[in-house]
């Protein structure tokens, strides 16, 4: 009902049955109402940490008790979606990520039910942008790591795109932003970074079109120790 705690520094974790089990529910701080929680066993551990420094308003959370004949709904993957939405003892229920995404977990997911217990096996799965990958497909989406969410600092990030053989691929920016001058977007015109460099990226501007003159384009991409910005999102098709 009301939840602010300072974030990262006073933390709640709800545990699914005694804390030795080590299944957490939720861990959460920050000033953002936490989504409902659900246990499934007959008993939970709230766990409160706060360090030595500023303290917030706290939190307020109503609880009540219901015997569980299904699994909990286990919501949809940010950047993903899911097909089916039963949830009796032996459903199962799949999922995809969107282009550019990659799953995290296993696609399918169960419901188990072991007496009066209903949970899903394994847990559900995220979908988060990869750093990186080998791309063979006609066309597709590249994404900086962790898109929409900033990449994270210190990375090298590295995809290989290959279309069929009498292709050539183009590259159409989306969304641009790196750190000017500290992070940067390398792409070269062939398989490597030994290929021709078409250009490097390092700033807020959006790149115009590029065009590979052969079936293959390498992207490089390097960020920092510090600051990081939104990234990018390019499509790419193969062109013949
Ligand atoms: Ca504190
Ligand atoms: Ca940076």
């Amino acid at each position: 009902m009301v939840f602010h705690t300072e974030e990262f520094h006073d933390v709640l974790r709800i545990w699914d049955g005694p804390v030795e089990k080590g299944i957490l529910l939720k861990e959460a701080s920050g000033s953002i109402l936490p989504s409902d929680v659900h246990s499934t066993f007959n008993s939970v551990v709230l766990q409160f940490n706060t360090d030595f420094f500023t303290s917030k308003q706290g939190f307020a959370i109503q609880f009540s008790v219901s015997t569980a004949t299904s699994c909990n709904d286990p919501g949809i993957p940010q950047n993903g979606s899911r097909s089916g939405d039963s949830k009796e003892a032996g459903d199962s229920i799949v999922f995809q990520c969107d282009p550019g995404y990659a799953l995290q977990g296993d696609a399918k997911i169960s419901c188990v039910q072991i007496e009066n217990r209903f949970f899903w096996q394994p847990d559900p799965p995220t979908c988060i942008a990869p750093c990186g990958g080998i791309l063979t497909g006609p066309s597709g989406v590249i994404l900086s790591p962790n898109y929409p969410e900033p990449y994270p600092p210190g990375k090298e990030c590295d995809w290989k795109l290959t279309v069929s053989p009498d292709y050539v691929i183009a590259l159409v920016f989306h969304t641009f932003n790196l750190e000017p001058g500290y992070d940067f977007l390398h792409i070269y015109d062939g398989p490597n970074s030994l290929s021709p460099l078409i250009g490097s990226f390092y700033d807020t501007q959006l790149p115009e079109r590029i065009e590979s003159s052969s079936n293959s384009l390498f992207l490089a991409f390097r960020s920092d120790a510090s600051v990081s910005n939104t990234g990018f999102v390019i499509h790419y098709t193969g062109v013949c």
